[in-house]
């Protein structure tokens, strides 16, 4: 740390950080906007952004009922990935993955992307015919992606179990080198942050009670702190989805599920990429801070709660137990859940409402952060165009009717 810097900790820590600038505004809310956004994580923020970079158009306010990135944002697991089967979903979290290699300089914020590789290990021979299928199907989407033997596998992962006496042996695996993590609160801070300067009101603590609608579209919400008027109204609400549709008289396909995960106590480097098991069911990284972040899938229940069971949080730690022996010496350092909105199809709902002025961006189940970017791109363009970008195109409402649907329950993987 330079002279300078030291400084100017101590300058601001005695000051109590009153002299720090603010990263972005507090305003009061106006009474009309051109667009309202509901939801002040990721999606919400990534949106607004590209509504004002993208469009031009910036007289947006994001509305947030708590802090920023409090909701799922500031409560996944940070894995970054494209590795998804249909030509649909790869297109899409590819797009995604672009844009988050790109994003840092863009917004001029470090989110602190870390492209250490995601692995997914298999243990029959049918998870091997099963990966193999997927690293074809996403090489033919230009999307990197390879096969490993389990020797290969072990040389990257030293402290993983590779024995062939294991209860689930190692027969290899697929890795995606492109694929990571990403600090999410940088994520949803450097947004804010770049938002914020082309001229998006972000306001906190304003939670949306009630979507008003006259003669079949929408003109405004209302909200704890009055009602604000807008010919268009985007939803962000990962885990409210369907309360915020059945504000506006909808229902949509969409269960609200707890998804926990959890930290060990923080050690020495032990493991530098991403390990998913579907099989035995978990999936391990080691955060900056020296955490293990494990977690695995939602809890069976539909449910609001930000906690979880005790039997997920168990069995998951049973499960890394037989991935990496080691760490039964490692001590529990906390956990926590968020609400997740899963769709039968386990892909999202990106698109323009039956109601005139109303689009979604849900259902993104227990793999949003990923997409964070891509959503917001892609939802900035269906909102100013009033259509959806070719990307979006068949994540619309209508599939779950006429039944073309995206199944990607295999690569959320380990967390549905
Ligand atoms: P959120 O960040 O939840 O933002 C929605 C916001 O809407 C919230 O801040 C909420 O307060 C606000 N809101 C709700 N109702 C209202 C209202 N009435 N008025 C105003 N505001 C309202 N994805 C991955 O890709 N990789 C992972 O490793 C990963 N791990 C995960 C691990 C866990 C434990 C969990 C819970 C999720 C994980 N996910 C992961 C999924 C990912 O976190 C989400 O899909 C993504 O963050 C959703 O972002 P969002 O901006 O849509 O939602
Ligand atoms: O989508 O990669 C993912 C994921 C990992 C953990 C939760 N979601």
């Amino acid at each position: 740390m330079s002279r300078y810097s030291i400084f100017s900790l101590v300058r601001n820590a005695l000051s109590y950080n009153q002299d720090w600038s603010e990263a972005w505004r507090s305003p009061e809310p106006q009474p009309t906007y051109d667009v309202v956004i509901i939801g002040g994580g990721g999606h919400g923020l990534a949106t607004a952004y590209y509504l004002a970079k993208e469009h031009g158009i910036n007289n947006v306010a994001v509305l947030e009922k708590g802090w920023l990135g409090g909701g799922n944002t500031g409560r996944n697991t940070t894995i970054i990935r494209s590795n998804y089967l249909w030509d649909e979903s790869a297109h899409l979290y590819e797009k995604s993955l672009k844009l988050y290699e790109g994003l840092s300089r863009d917004i001029n914020y470090n989110i602190m992307l870390s492209q250490r590789g995601v692995l997914n290990l298999a243990h029959t021979l049918g998870d091997m015919r099963e990966l193999s299928r997927r690293v074809n199907a996403i090489r033919l989407n230009g999307i990197d992606s390879e096969i490993l033997t389990p020797a290969e596998v072990k040389a990257m992962v030293p402290l993983l179990n590779i024995s062939p006496e294991a209860r689930y042996p190692v027969l290899g695996a697929s890795l995606q080198r492109r694929g990571g993590v990403a600090r999410h609160d940088a994520v949803a801070w450097g947004l804010a942050r770049a938002a914020d300067g082309l001229g998006v009101d972000i306001i906190q603590n304003c939670e949306v009670t009630g979507i008003k609608r006259e003669g079949g579209r929408v003109t405004g919400v209302e909200t704890n702190r009055g009602d604000i008027a807008a010919p268009k109204i985007g939803i962000c609400v990962a885990g409210h989805s369907s309360q915020l549709a059945a504000m506006a008289g909808l229902r949509l396909p969409i269960e609200s599920h707890p998804l926990q995960a959890l930290v060990s106590e923080p050690l020495k480097p032990v493991l530098d990429c991403v390990v998913m098991s579907n099989q035995v069911h978990v999936y391990v990284s080691q955060s900056d801070r020296g955490e293990l972040v494990m977690g695995a899938g939602i809890d069976r229940y539909v449910g609001y709660s930000q906690r979880g069971g005790l039997a997920v949080l168990s069995e998951t730690i049973a499960a890394a137990l037989e991935l990496f022996p080691v760490f039964s010496r490692v001590r529990l350092l906390r956990h926590w859940a968020g609400t997740v909105d899963t769709c039968p199809d386990a892909s999202p709902i990106v698109a323009k409402m039956p109601v005139d002025g109303l689009y979604l961006n849900g259902g993104w189940g227990t793999g949003g952060f990923k997409a964070t970017p891509g959503s917001g791109w892609v939802f900035a363009h269906t909102i100013a165009q009033d259509r959806p970008h070719a990307l979006n195109a068949p994540f619309s409402l209508e599939r779950f009717s006429t039944g073309t649907l995206v199944d990607e329950h295999g690569a959320a993987a380990v967390a549905h």
